[in-house]
């Protein structure tokens, strides 16, 4: 395509052609994102077997490598210069030691290959809250995914014009080996280079390497916010809409509640974000959202008409599958989607012939589906400039035991310390074992670009300057029985949840204080034509106080390994909730 402008970057194009010497491609694209460029990659990928025809217009299946199929995060590296800037929860390597490790892997990587130069824009083109990133990738795979997912090729090369000011991205799959795979990231260049890896978000640059871990240091330093939520806009009977930005960590639910169907009548719920949010100070200090993405790369398993409705209306068209199933009818199949017929046979995500009861699942656990958020019924907003103002922000992790269905923290600093201290139990997003619980602060733990600490204070900064803040809340839709029945519908019902949250945010429910924070009063959450037991209710809300005691000792244990760089406001809210169990005890 014809560059214009961007003919006189000159941090571009000496990037481009150092890269290019560097990794030695074949020859060299430039992404305009039209319609042919598509078509055509699309034939080349069909060609050689990258991409498989699925009998869904525009749709395709891609089948990643078996060893390829999540975040790899003990491979995923800070490259800040000093190790304490990377901070304990994220795996640190030296500028200087990346430089040995990393970059000689992309030495020759793209020979034969074609490498593509991926302009694109995070957020709405024209927003103050935009940002610019060019991803330099030998994958067209990757491409077709960033097409959908980021407002690229032409407008972006016209948005960034002679710039400097964008991330560079480095991705090539080199011979896809898990022990020559890094994805490695420098804040302080915004710079990223990932090598060996073909799948999501370490492929994907634009999405947690830049808009989370490069754009979380980067609003540091600008006093902004980079945040893995969702963003929804939710309208009550009444025909009041309040924005509200929920982190859950990956594959607990961000896309379905993004999509929420309500289940009380008169309520509706509008999509502006399925994953990663910047919130901004705006001048009436509130905090106002951008959904940087442009489309979605949700979790396929689960997702039905029942659970998702919204979804899969998403998905009647122009959709990359990844490592999901094949029916015999060429449809894509995953586990939860719909009933197969008796003895029917599929394809699984291996290509293998698959036979229900046969051992393990059809789809991969973490198989996924790209869509343009345009394709979803639900979506708004998403493209405003000014992005949306938000109500509430709601943490919450997948928690079989001690979380409540949902409780209100009593101010932002509080707010911080209830985030500061989430966890969640793993799952198939990254590799390694799923289950397990594991303190997951803000839903950021994999994703936050620099120490932690530093990110707690960020937050209780941003706090200070709002004068209408958020109202911050823990919701947990996974608690269990003890004989490990869910005891929440979740999914449509979970409007319950923010019917109530909204009532606080506009003071028209009282709520009941705990040592914990504000849990809804006897009769405040909506239950009509719900078949819940007044037990059920109960346990549902119910805080056992040794229980929690035991939890906030071990949440300590996880602060205590910021040591003094953890704010003492933090360690102000953890010593006052510590006494507050202790001294009433139940
Ligand atoms: O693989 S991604 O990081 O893009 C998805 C996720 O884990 O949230
Ligand atoms: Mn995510």
């Amino acid at each position: 395509m014809k560059l214009g402008a961007a003919e006189s970057n000159g941090r571009l194009m000496d990037w481009v052609t150092r890269t290019a010497a560097h990794t030695k491609p074949a020859a060299i694209h430039w992404c305009d994102g039209s319609e042919e460029e598509l078509a055509e990659l699309q034939r080349k990928m069909l060609a050689d077997g990258t991409l498989i025809p699925v009998a869904e217009p525009g749709s395709f299946l891609h089948r990643s490598d078996p060893s390829d199929v999540a975040r790899t995060e003990h491979l995923t590296f800070i490259c800040s210069k000093e190790p304490g800037d990377a901070g304990p929860t994220n795996n640190w390597m030296s500028p200087e030691d990346a430089l040995q490790r990393v970059w000689p892997l992309l030495a020759g990587s793209m020979a034969g290959r074609t490498m593509y130069v991926v302009p694109y824009v995070m957020g709405p083109i024209g927003s103050p809250y935009a940002r610019c990133g060019v991803q330099l990738t030998d994958s067209p795979y990757v491409v077709a995914n960033l097409r959908t997912m980021t407002r690229m090729g032409r407008p972006a090369l016209e948005a960034l014009g002679t710039s400097g000011d964008f991330v560079m991205g480095v991705h090539s799959l080199g011979d896809l080996s898990p022990e020559r795979r890094f994805v490695a990231h420098f804040p302080e260049e915004r710079t990223i280079w990932s090598v060996g890896s073909g799948y999501g978000g370490n492929a994907l640059l634009s999405k947690k390497c830049h808009a989370l871990r490069i754009a979380s240091a980067q609003g540091r330093k600008e006093g902004w916010l980079a945040e893995h939520m969702a963003i929804i806009g939710v309208t009550d009977p009444r025909g009041v809409k309040h924005y509200v930005a929920a982190a859950f960590p990956s594959a607990c639910g961000k896309t379905n509640l993004a999509m929420l169907v309500p289940s009380l009548p008169g309520w509706s719920v509008e999509t502006v974000g399925d994953d990663i949010c910047w919130m901004h100070v705006g001048e009436d200090g509130r905090l106002w959202a951008i959904n940087p993405e442009a489309g979605m790369f949700g979790v396929a398993p689960g997702t039905s008409m029942r659970t998702n409705p919204n979804a899969i209306r998403s998905l009647a068209r122009d959709v990359i599958y990844t490592n999901v199933a094949l029916r015999s009818d060429g449809t894509p199949w995953w586990e939860g989607k719909e009933p197969l017929g008796a003895d029917e046979s599929l394809t699984d995500w291996r290509g293998q012939p698959w036979r229900a009861g046969g051992g393990g699942p059809a789809a991969h656990p973490n198989s996924r589906f790209t869509v343009s958020l345009r394709a979803c019924p639900s979506a708004g907003s998403f493209d405003d400039p000014r992005g949306v103002p938000i109500s509430a922000i709601l943490f919450g992790g997948r928690r079989a035991r001690v979380a409540p269905l949902v409780y209100e923290a009593r101010g932002w600093r509080h707010g911080v310390y209830v985030g500061a201290t989430m966890a969640s139990e793993t799952t198939a997003a990254a590799t390694g074992a799923t289950g397990v619980v594991r303190n997951d602060p803000m839903a950021m733990l994999p994703f936050c670009g620099y120490n932690m600490a530093d990110y707690f204070d960020h937050w209780l900064t941003v706090g200070r300057r709002l004068t209408s803040p958020p109202k911050i809340f823990h919701v947990n839709w996974f608690r269990q029985s003890e004989a490990g029945k869910m005891l929440w519908p979740g999914y449509g019902d979970n409007v319950r949840v923010l019917d109530w949250i909204l009532r606080r945010v506009e003071n028209r429910a009282k709520g009941r204080e705990s040592p914990i924070g504000i849990l809804p009063a006897q009769g405040e959450l909506d239950v009509s034509g719900l078949d819940l037991s007044e037990a059920t209710q109960r346990a549902l809300l119910a805080i056992d106080h040794s229980e929690w005691l035991e939890e906030t000792l071990r949440c300590g244990t996880f602060l205590d390994r910021f040591e003094s760089r953890l704010p003492h406001g933090l360690v102000e809210e953890h010593g006052r909730l510590v006494r507050a169990l202790t001294n009433t005890m139940n």
